[in-house]
């Protein structure tokens, strides 16, 4: 017992000097309070049970409680009680497990032993959902980016150039895939104009089909007449403009995340949203417009009068692997004439008897539709050749 007791604090004076640096939660007036957070009756069994098991193992009752990851800071989870919020490490046997990673938005078994600042994560508890994505090529492995979120706004900027509809549809089958709700948020608005707004809304409504839950941003320099041109050209077609219209997206009890390139204007977006500059944002790069990775932490914010989002890093990459699911979600109309096309590997370019390609005019999804279609199917195709099959998910 000596000795566990010595253990235990050797390791919390070594995570107490790694976490110094962090912010101190009492600080942050944007984090969710635990009423804001809603776990399933399925999470709450699952604590119960987790309890009866720290118990056994020789935890006192009244030291644990049940909790959500708010933020990861470098690693370390920020969680939210009841009655407390307060940064914690993974107890011993979670470390060494499989699933030892506990994401934004996971529900814990959380233990926090009397007079200590750290707690401790006995069990991460059974996920509702999450939204992942692969990293890496054929030895690749599945990043969870958050946990028990309801929706995903993908974000992408606007400019001169017409918008990058290949890029939202394969973030569409990514949320998809995951079973999230999604919803675009086309930002950035002023770069583009009025027309370039109208032409940016009609592609993406090609793409992804007329009932898309969309809404257009601009945080930039316009001002209130040129804004409310681009909020003209919006509501002509029938789409939101504002951060309104994103707030309506997420009414109190609602967990969503923002999903973006680095630089597409999610932390700016947040902090419209807030009211206030909570979250640090950074230039683009005037060369090709990139953005520098600024937002370091997956961190959740609490929106007045709404529910709760999730700022994320932006993601370079998000290959595609094993998400037919997901693309049959986003393309039930192509995916179902796929099914009588004459040859079952059919790559619907050049075979006989393609129905997809007989009936692309009629049944309206020629276009971009159907080539973003067949860019992420052939993406797939080739990712199942080149994949290690030890690491097929
Ligand atoms: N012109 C214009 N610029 C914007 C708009 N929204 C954001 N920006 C600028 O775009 C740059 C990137 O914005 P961020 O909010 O940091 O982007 P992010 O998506 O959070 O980027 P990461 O944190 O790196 O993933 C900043 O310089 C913002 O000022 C907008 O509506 N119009
Ligand atoms: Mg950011
Ligand atoms: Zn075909």
């Amino acid at each position: 017992m000596a000795k566990k007791a010595k253990t235990r604090r050797v390791r919390e004076v070594r995570a107490n000097r790694a976490t110094d640096t962090l912010p101190a939660l009492s600080t942050l007036t944007e984090l969710p309070a635990f009423g804001d957070l809603a776990p399933s009756e399925r999470q709450c069994d699952a604590y119960a049970a987790a309890c009866e098991r720290a118990v056994e193992a020789g935890a006192a009752a009244d030291e644990l409680a049940l909790g959500c990851v708010v933020r990861l800071d470098r690693g370390y989870p920020a969680i939210v009680c009841a009655d407390a919020t307060f940064r914690a490490e993974f107890a011993t046997r979670l470390t060494k497990g499989e699933f030892s990673r506990a994401a934004v938005g996971d529900w814990v078994c959380a233990r926090r032993p009397g007079g200590h600042e750290m707690g401790l994560i006995e069990e991460i508890l059974p996920r509702e959902s999450d939204i992942a994505r692969w990293k890496g090529g054929a030895r690749g492995e599945r990043q969870t980016l958050a946990a028990n979120v309801d929706l995903v706004i993908v974000v992408q900027q606007l400019g001169e150039q017409e918008v990058d509809y290949a890029r939202i549809a394969r973030s569409a089958v990514i949320v998809r895939d995951c079973g999230a709700r999604l919803a675009v948020v086309l930002s950035k608005a002023d770069r583009a104009g009025a027309a370039g707004v109208a032409r940016d809304i009609d592609a993406l409504h090609e793409v992804l089909g007329a009932d898309v839950s969309l809404v257009v941003t601009s945080a930039g320099a316009a001002g209130d007449a040129d804004l409310a041109v681009l909020a003209e050209a919006a509501a002509r077609r029938d789409v939101p403009f504002g951060e309104e219209g994103v707030r309506a997206l997420v009414p109190a009890g609602v967990v969503a995340i923002v999903l973006g390139e680095s630089g597409a204007g999610k932390s700016t977006l947040l902090n419209a949203l807030l009211g206030r500059a909570v979250l640090e944002t950074g230039a683009v790069r005037a060369s090709d417009d990139a953005g520098r990775h600024t937002t370091v932490t997956r961190r959740m914010v609490k929106l007045e009068g709404a529910g709760v989002i999730v700022d994320e890093p932006g993601l370079r990459s998000l290959p595609l692997v094993g998400h037919e699911r997901g693309l049959a979600k986003v393309f039930p109309d192509i995916a179902a004439e796929a099914q009588a096309c004459r040859f079952r590997d059919c790559t619907h370019t050049h075979e006989p008897g393609c129905a997809v390609l007989e009936h692309a005019q009629d049944e309206g999804y020629a276009g971009r539709r159907l080539d973003a279609y067949l860019a992420l199917a052939r993406e797939m195709r080739a990712s199942r050749q080149t994949l290690d099959p030890d690491v097929v998910i």
